[in-house]
């Protein structure tokens, strides 16, 4: 989180990490369409000619909150094998990540591939996974030869950050996939005393206030793995 004082500005950024073509620039498409018109940025991207991310996009939302500006800028990677330069550069001052898994069975590999990528890049940066706001998305839901909601139940169970599902391209689980990182980071800012130093807002009422500002469901139905709301 970076707090200007002058400005009075507070931004926060997301990284949306996850193996070649598994939909992270699908998701803030998506959510560029769903936010409330009025608050709509304009999502700036650097694709290679093939559709693939070059380098990053960036969806930056702004919230006025009374003399505050919260600044939350969601950022993709791009996935290629080969690009974890930029990767590791996209990370840097990152406060939480959506990791976006293909649900394909085919792509299992390449997950964890760019689990790992994720893992090193954060260390390099001097930042460890386990102390990151965490939440993984199983995109591809509509994809045949998809990995079984069994399966992903019990992987949601051995790790302790939400798990969710997503067609991204339609929207499913995109909102809620955001807001729950949204949840995990105000609650981790909260308990280092952030949030009521800079905003004077407990986890719930800003989170509240951002799902309003931008017209997102504030219920997470049906797209949590493993939850009881689900
Ligand atoms: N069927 C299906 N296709 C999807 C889904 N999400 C993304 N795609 C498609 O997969 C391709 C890659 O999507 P992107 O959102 O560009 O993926 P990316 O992760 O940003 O890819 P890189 O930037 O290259 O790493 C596109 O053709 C999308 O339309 C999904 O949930 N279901
Ligand atoms: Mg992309």
């Amino acid at each position: 989180m970076q707090v200007d004082f002058r400005s009075r500005e507070v931004t926060l950024k997301l990284v949306y990490y996850g193996p070649s073509q598994s939909g992270k620039s699908s998701n803030l498409r998506a959510l560029q369409d769903r936010v409330a018109a009025s608050h709509r940025p304009r999502l700036i991207t650097l694709d290679a000619n093939d559709d693939r991310t070059l380098f990053l996009d960036l969806l930056p939302l702004s919230i006025e909150l009374g003399e505050v500006t919260l600044r939350i800028n969601l950022y993709t990677v791009p996935g290629k094998a080969e690009l974890s330069a930029t990767r590791r550069l996209v990370l840097r001052g990152v406060d939480g990540v959506v990791f976006v898994a293909d649900s394909r069975n085919s792509a299992t590999r390449s997950n964890a591939e760019s689990f790992v990528d994720l893992k090193q890049n954060l260390r390099d940066i001097g930042r460890a996974l386990k102390d990151l706001p965490l939440v993984i998305q199983f995109n591809k839901r509509d994809a045949f030869d998809v990995r079984s909601d069994e399966e992903l139940c019990a992987l949601a169970q051995r790790g302790s950050e939400p798990v969710l599902r997503a067609v991204a391209p339609r929207g499913e689980g995109v909102c809620e996939t955001f807001t729950t990182l949204l949840e995990v980071v105000f609650a981790r800012l909260d308990a280092a005393g952030e949030l009521s130093r800079t905003l004077r807002l407990s986890p719930t009422q800003l989170l509240e206030l951002v799902s309003k500002t931008l017209a997102l469901p504030s219920a997470i139905a049906g797209a949590r793995i493993g939850d009881a709301r689900s």
